[in-house]
């Protein structure tokens, strides 16, 4: 069981320890900063937001901007000096902030000066907006500050840290609050037991800040460890190829989606410093664990997890990987299979995933919390299967089976024999409105460039692989598959096109 002290503040405990001389962050053209400048800086921010900003504790504070080291170190601040930290996406567009900023009342955000008209745009009223990285005078780093060490706020470890948003691939954002020492439970659990970093580690990937996935594995899990991250403002995998090699990158953080892409630009590239590779954010399928194994000699670290639960709690590390499998509930963690009505499901059927652990779903004034959590188990929304020893095995998000002719079919089961065939980049699969059948397979499609665009050699090469009646009855093939900000695949754009 995971003790943490009644009071906590986990910013100064992710900022404690390391010497001032180790590198934290990187960034591609720039010089590291030191655990001692990100110390030194985060004091002085955080003495700009309890002085000239006037920021106490409690008050919730949005950061929005790209992946920066100064972006790491307002979050730091404003856990820091007590506030709340609300985190949002560059991406997001005007409409989505004003929501955001109206469900979360937030009254100051801290915004990187290139992403600030968005957020002006929004017209939030009441919204106190300081930009960073600017040449104005008033911006925040370009003002006097005091060179004192800034003594940490004496937050309770159950005092909320963070405000992290999902929207999951549909409908109105929910704000999930977590407390300061959930911000270490997931450190000390998944990054503890299954990523096992060193302290010479370098860490970096896709996701950004804003996304609790990202988070995780550029913040919070490099400084636990006193390792360091790579944070780059871009990126995609054409920048991440190269810039695993030139920082001898040992962690790296992205979805399937990327490890497909980088497989296609592989060559010429120098992965060898890659010691571990996570795997988050949707299903990863058995054939690109093994690709990227036989390209790279790397064994993906599959993962389950959920802003609603800050980060993975399903998961296999070193030996216990099976591909194919998500793994077993990550330590200190509990998960089962039930269905609708909360009884366990046996073994080898499919159910809902059920989880509970050391973090749980709070989210901010939604009624949509009593769906997520039931009898004190949070319910993520996956259909799952626990197979006999143990492991849990993705079946679909439980609104993604198709049911044809009286067959459950799940979407991501054909999306995997669809992405073994070598032209096939991106593969998603719905459920069409079908009289006869109740729903008709339909199955969109990304080639590799220059591929041939051929459905019939297409249909024919899953039949080989599953059953006919999982055949899709219709290919289409697009040029990208319509994803989230976080990269999730968007099925509901797809189905109300498949629709049509
Ligand atoms: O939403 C997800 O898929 C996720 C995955 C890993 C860690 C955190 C999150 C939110």
């Amino acid at each position: 069981e995971l003790r943490h002290p009644e009071r906590l503040n986990c910013a100064a405990a992710l900022l404690d320890g390391p010497p001032d001389d180790r590198p934290v962050f990187h960034t591609p053209g720039g010089s590291a900063w030191t655990y001692g400048d990100l110390r030194t800086r985060v004091d002085r921010l955080a003495h700009l937001l309890t002085g000239d900003l006037g920021i106490v504790p409690g008050n919730r504070v949005l950061l929005r901007g790209p992946t920066t080291p100064w972006l790491a170190a307002c979050w730091l601040a404003v856990l820091k000096a007590g506030g709340i930290a609300v985190t949002v996406l560059a991406q997001q567009r005007p409409h989505e902030l004003a929501t955001m900023c109206a469900i979360a009342r937030v009254r100051h955000a801290l915004c990187d000066v290139r992403a600030v008209d968005d957020l002006a745009k929004a017209g939030i009223a009441g919204l106190r907006i300081t930009t960073y990285g600017g040449d104005a005078p008033d911006d925040l780093l370009n003002r006097p500050t005091p060179t004192t060490p800034y003594p940490a706020v004496d937050t309770a470890a159950d005092d909320v840290a963070l405000i992290a948003f999902t929207s999951g691939t549909t409908g109105r954002p929910k704000g999930c609050l977590h407390f300061h020492r959930d911000v270490l439970a997931v450190a000390d659990t998944f990054a503890r037991h299954v990523l096992k970093p060193r302290a010479d580690d370098v860490f970096a990937g896709s996701p950004p800040l804003g996304f609790t996935f990202g988070l995780g594995g550029l913040v919070v899990f490099p400084l636990r460890a006193g390792a360091s991250a790579l944070l780059l403002e871009q990126a995609g995998p054409r920048q991440l190829l190269p810039a695993i090699a030139e920082h001898r990158v040992s962690v790296l953080f992205t979805a399937p989606t990327a490890y497909r892409a980088m497989l296609a630009g592989l060559d010429g590239h120098d992965l060898s410093s890659l010691r571990r590779c996570v795997s988050a954010g949707e299903n990863l399928p058995a054939a690109t664990w093994h690709a990227w194994h036989e390209r790279t000699g790397v064994r993906i670290i599959n993962g389950i997890g959920a802003t609603e639960l800050l980060h993975i709690f399903i998961s296999a590390a070193d030996e216990r990987i099976r591909p194919g499998t998500t793994g077993l509930p990550v330590p200190g963690w509990h998960a089962r299979v039930q269905d609708e009505k909360g009884r366990p499901v046996p073994d080898g059927e499919p159910g809902l995933l059920a989880v509970r652990g050391p973090v749980g779903c709070r989210y901010l004034a939604d009624p949509r919390q009593s769906e997520y959590v039931r009898d004190g188990w949070n319910i993520t929304g996956d259909t799952y299967v626990r197979e006999p020893d143990g492991y849990f095995r993705y079946v679909a998000r439980a609104d993604d089976m198709i049911i044809s002719a009286g067959y459950n079919i799940a979407g991501p089961e054909v999306e995997d024999a669809l992405l073994r065939h070598p032209d096939v980049v991106e593969a998603a699969v719905v459920g069409r409105p079908d009289e006869a059948r109740g729903a008709a397979v339909v199955a969109y499609v990304v080639v590799a460039d220059g591929a041939a665009r051929d459905a019939e050699a297409l249909r024919e090469f899953v039949m080989r692989e599953l059953a006919p009646y999982k055949c899709p009855r219709e290919i289409v093939f697009l040029d990208a598959l319509p994803r989230t900000a976080t990269g999730k695949l968007q099925r509901f754009r797809l189905r109300s096109e498949a629709d049509q």
